[in-house]
């Protein structure tokens, strides 16, 4: 297997590369580099890649946006020679990830819109989409505060921090478990998505589907941001998301805890009558509307599963 395909697998295995976004850019990325550095006839290009495809889709099970991604550079190629074979899918990589970019630019400015002046944010885990809007309200001159959770068991709530201390940005950390407690100084929620199945239902970081919980016991706003490429073409056709469940000993060392049994889902699922609205690069859409947006931006064919984005 190719090496940097390795190198970009494993990362995103072992969550050096994480977040669902940044999944699907680098396996993108990793097809990219197999095209590139691939020697040999044209049927063992066509081959190879589907070994590629397989091996990049079993990386990590919720996040869509890394299959979706994978199948808009594949079911795009084009060609006969292995040159053009090979261009055609540089081509297709390099388009989904100025895509996936560009989208996050929209989902910035339309969610920005969404945040009040004067706001006290809560976010949860790090999503660049989220981010993306948050970052972009303060830009436009907007005072804002921002509660984020620490997002227990990896933390990724460390890295929301110091991003949004860094843009200057009135940050305070709270432990997961305290999200109902601040709940009342709360204006908006901001999440971002792995997946959203076709009923509108949101599957995000372990914990969002509490803090939806809490919010709507407040009446307070949930929003969601996610690129079109997080909506999910397989639940039409009635699969399940598969939700990751990790290693326990990201959550403690089972060893000191003799005859206890642990068990660590990493995601969860927000129906979407807990949801306001969710920021999409081509608008902010009702949860309700996650059919639309398979069936219209995904172009599918519920007859084919293969057809997917
Ligand atoms: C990350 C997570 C993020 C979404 C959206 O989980 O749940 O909220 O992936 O992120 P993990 P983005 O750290 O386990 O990958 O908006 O960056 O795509």
């Amino acid at each position: 297997m190719n090496e940097k395909v390795v190198e970009i697998a494993e990362g995103i295995k072992n969550m050096r590369i994480r977040g669902a976004g940044k999944i699907a850019r680098a396996a993108a990325e990793a097809l990219k580099h197999f095209a590139l550095d691939f020697s040999g006839t044209e049927d063992k290009f066509l081959e190879e890649i589907e070994e590629v495809k397989e091996y990049l889709i079993s990386t990590r099970p919720t996040a869509v946006s890394l299959k979706n991604a994978v199948y808009f550079v594949i079911n795009r190629i084009k060609g006969e020679s292995l040159e053009e074979l090979r261009e055609s899918v540089i081509k297709n990589a390099d388009n989904f990830i100025k895509r996936s970019e560009e989208a996050l630019e929209l989902i910035g400015k339309y969610g920005a819109g969404r945040i009040p002046d004067g706001a006290t944010i809560l976010t949860h885990c790090n999503s660049s989409a989220a981010l993306q809007c948050i970052i972009q309200a303060h830009r436009e001159g907007k005072e804002i505060r921002v509660f984020n959770t620490e997002t227990r068991p990896w933390f990724q709530g460390h890295i929301t921090a110091r991003t949004l201390a860094k843009e200057g940005i009135d940050v305070t950390m709270i432990v997961d478990s305290a999200v109902r407690y601040f709940m009342r100084e709360i204006d908006i929620v901001v999440v971002g998505a792995d997946t959203i199945a076709s009923n509108g239902a949101v599957i995000n970081k372990i914990g969002t589907s509490q803090i939806a919980l809490a919010a709507n016991e407040a009446r307070v706003p949930f929003i969601v941001c996610a690129e079109t490429y997080k909506f999910s073409p397989e639940t039409v056709i009635g699969k399940l998301v598969k939700i990751e469940e990790r290693d326990p000993r990201e959550i403690a060392n089972p060893e000191d805890f003799p005859g206890v049994k642990f068990r660590n889902p990493v995601f969860d699922a927000t129906p979407p009558e807990y949801i306001d609205a969710i920021v999409t690069e081509i608008g902010v859409i009702s949860p309700y509307l996650a059919y639309e947006i398979i069936r219209e931006v995904m172009n599918l064919g519920v007859k084919s599963e293969e057809n997917r984005y």
